[in-house]
């Protein structure tokens, strides 16, 4: 096996290169490796300098996160940049692809620092839960200041080679071949016997009241997250203490945030979305997409897969909506133009990109068609009959269909095994996650082909069975129902969404009514004769659709809306809640945030756990990365069934069965795999 490091002298410069595929990740071997060829550079009489530089893709993009739930090897990495950093030879870091994390750190402990135009440089430990934990809260900051370094840290964005040269990250962009370069700066550095520690510098405090300001702005957006005030309070700690009490400081820290559960569910849910969509099929390239419908879903799904460099044709029967389409289209694109994140050349190449028209025959040499049309099983049947006569013979058909049954839509056709679902979330070119549906007679091959499109596009395909609203919307079904009966109950819509949104969700489930629009359940329920016969079943929302409230588009739903779509309670929903209330003789009461939060995350798990055991979810994790990706499910606490198996399986089911006694076992009857967990002691996540 090539090792891990190695040192290769180029005249009097010895090259220190990494190769441990895919990212270079610091793991055991690395560091063990990367001690080796510093010590050998250091006892070379000949070689004057060192480089140090990775082969493969990327430079180093962190630590190895998957050594973290394992006992640490020596050498630790932040010693071990330490000893880098008192290198008596100069050594010169050769930065491309993502040097992240731990990657970044080594780059920081170097006394120099070269990139490719095209790197990318960043401390996202953040977003795994994490703060540096090698140096960078000690190191960043002495290179682009206070500030900066916050704004980097805090939110865990990476800059560009550009932007770290401006800001004196980066001493160099490479003008030739990086290695070169960066041997060419080292023996530079040797000639002059001088070369900057990092660690020596000073810190450049920048204005108070700015940095404060800019802190709290992070603190905010990350609210109910440990990491970013461990990280600031790292910061807090460079400005006043010398670089080897700020560095203990970093690593106390650092080690608290690596013990937080917070941290453990970030990294599950890191792990989770790059193994869903695993299959066997195998994936055929495509080329040129038809997208059907040119609504909202249609032109999002549009703009997704022209950003990917895919040729779309977007068909519309109705000429007035397929204008409204491509305008949609084109001022989104314009936008970005005008926000100076689209060059014109780009813009010309994404338009050209894009057809329009109102024949179904255009659909003919597409290698894969989308349906986006009217959630109608009717129509989507009649539209895949016709699509059939059309399509090519090699042609993929997807529908987009939110809930609707896949195997319906393909009985419709003479190619079942070509006919998937591909269930993107609105805005669909914002959205990461896909419910990539496999119905009875879909093939692997499509599948296969489904998953890849959704990664092309840059989203997290999961597979799900076909069972009416897949995975997700079944789970929000039984989360809304809860949140509909805690209203009948006593609670006020405002109530509910603050509660939920202070416990970690992106947005209250009636405000997400409310963005959806209510009257698209409600036609939804009207067409369904699966749902419970209980007359209290999402009885609010369609009373409140039934005095034309339908939510941010009409003015008014569970919320008043002014025009700048800022939203305020509204005292008639009050009235409302409480003459259906009375209409259906449930007794109303004060209810607690805690009861809020309780009913509608467990009403999530026990769903999870229901579609886990039909085979609708193929695994816990997949549970988590759908309601993390789809439904702004607090990432710091992994997922429903993440969350579920951090509570205990045991008292998730005895939680439930309390409910039981309360509310009756119609909703709270614990689902069979949780009971025989709880039991046997099998957990959910190996
Ligand atoms: N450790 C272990 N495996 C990693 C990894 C890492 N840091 N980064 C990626 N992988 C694996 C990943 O699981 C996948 O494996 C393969 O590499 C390709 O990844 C001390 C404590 C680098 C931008 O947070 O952001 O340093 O599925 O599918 O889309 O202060 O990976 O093929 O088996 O994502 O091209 C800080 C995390 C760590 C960066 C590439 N670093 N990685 O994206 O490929 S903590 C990060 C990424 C740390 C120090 C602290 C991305 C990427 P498999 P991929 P990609």
């Amino acid at each position: 096996m090539s090792e891990a490091v190695s040192l290769m002298a180029a005249g009097e410069v010895g090259v220190i290169t990494i190769d441990h595929p895919p990212v270079n990740a610091t793991s055991a071997a690395v560091r063990q490796g990367l001690l080796r060829c510093l010590e050998e550079l250091e006892q070379d009489a000949r070689l004057v300098a060192g480089v140090i530089a990775c082969a493969g893709r990327t430079f180093v993009a962190g630590a190895d996160i998957r050594e973290f739930g394992r006992p640490p090897e020596p050498p630790r990495l932040d010693e071990l940049l330490s000893r880098i950093e008192q290198s008596g030879k100069p050594l010169v870091a050769a930065l491309h692809g993502t040097a992240l994390g731990g990657g970044l750190e080594l780059a920081l402990a170097c006394h120099a620092r070269v990139a490719d135009p095209g790197a990318r440089l960043g401390l996202p430990e953040v977003k795994l839960g994490l703060i540096p934990g090698a140096g960078g809260t000690q190191r960043l900051p002495r290179l682009v200041g206070l500030e900066r370094a916050i704004d980097m840290i805090l939110s865990g964005e990476p800059v560009t080679a550009a932007e770290a040269v401006a800001t004196g990250l980066v001493d160099q962009i490479a003008e030739q071949e990086l290695v070169t370069a960066a041997a060419n700066l080292a023996v530079t550095l040797a000639r002059a016997g001088s070369w900057r520690r990092t660690g020596a510098l000073p810190v450049e405090p920048g204005d108070a009241a700015r940095v404060d300001a800019l802190a709290a702005r992070l603190l905010r957006r990350s609210r109910g997250q440990h990491a970013p005030e461990r990280a600031l309070e790292a910061l807090r700690a460079a400005v006043i203490l010398p670089v080897a009490e700020g560095l203990q400081r970093e690593r106390r820290l650092f080690e608290e945030s690596r013990a937080d559960p917070q941290s453990a569910a970030l990294r599950h849910l890191f792990f989770a979305e790059r193994s869903t969509g695993r299959t066997e099929g195998k994936a055929v390239v495509i080329e040129r997409v038809a997208v059907l419908g040119a609504g909202t879903m249609g032109s999002g799904i549009a703009i997704a897969l022209v950003d990917a460099g895919i040729e779309v044709a977007l068909i519309d029967s109705d000429p007035a909506s397929l204008e409204r389409g491509e305008a949609r289209i084109r001022d989104h694109y314009q936008g970005l133009v005008d926000r100076g994140r689209l060059v014109p050349a780009q813009h010309h190449a994404r338009l050209a990109q894009l057809s329009a028209s109102s024949d179904l025959q255009q659909a003919a040499t597409a290698d894969l068609i989308i349906e986006a049309v009217f959630e109608d099983p009717t129509v989507k049947r009649e539209l895949f009959a016709r699509l059939d006569a059309i399509a090519s013979s090699s042609a993929w058909l997807a529908t987009n269909t939110s809930y609707l049954d896949v195997d319906a839509i393909a009985a419709a056709t003479a190619r079942p095994e070509r006919v998937l679902g591909l269930h993107f979330f609105s805005p669909a070119n914002i959205m990461k996650l896909v419910e990539v549906v496999r119905a009875r007679a879909t093939s692997a091959d499509a599948l296969a082909t489904g998953v890849a499109l959704a990664r092309k596009l840059g989203k997290i395909p999961v597979l799900v069975g076909n069972a009416t609203g897949f995975v997700g919307n079944s789970m929000l079904q039984a989360y809304g129902r809860e949140n509909q009966l805690l209203l009948l109950e006593g609670a006020t819509p405002w109530q509910v969404d603050a509660a939920l949104e202070s416990w970690g969700m992106a947005m209250g489930p009636n405000a997400v009514l409310d963005l959806a629009g209510l009257d698209i359940g409600y036609r939804a329920r009207r067409a369904r004769s699966d749902l419970p016969d209980d007359p209290r079943f999402f009885r609010v929302a369609d009373a409140l659709v039934e005095q034309g409230r339908l939510g941010r588009k009409s003015g008014c739903g569970n919320y008043l809306y002014a025009p700048d779509g800022s939203r305020q309670p509204d005292p008639k929903v009050i009235t409302l809640i409480e003459a259906e209330a009375s209409r259906l003789g449930v007794a109303r009461r004060s209810i607690d945030d805690a009861e809020i939060v309780e009913r509608c995350v467990l009403a999530l798990v026990n769903e999870g756990a229901r579609l886990l055991e039909t085979g609708v979810a193929g695994a816990a994790a997949d549970i988590d990365v759908i309601w993390a990706n789809g439904y702004g499910f607090p990432r710091f606490r992994g997922g429903p069934m993440w969350y579920a198996a951090q509570c205990g399986l045991g008292e998730v089911v005895a939680a439930i069965q309390r409910l039981a006694e309360i509310h009756g076992p119609l909703y709270w009857t614990p689902a069979p795999l949780l009971m025989r967990m709880a039991q046997s002691g099998e957990a959910l996540f190996s």
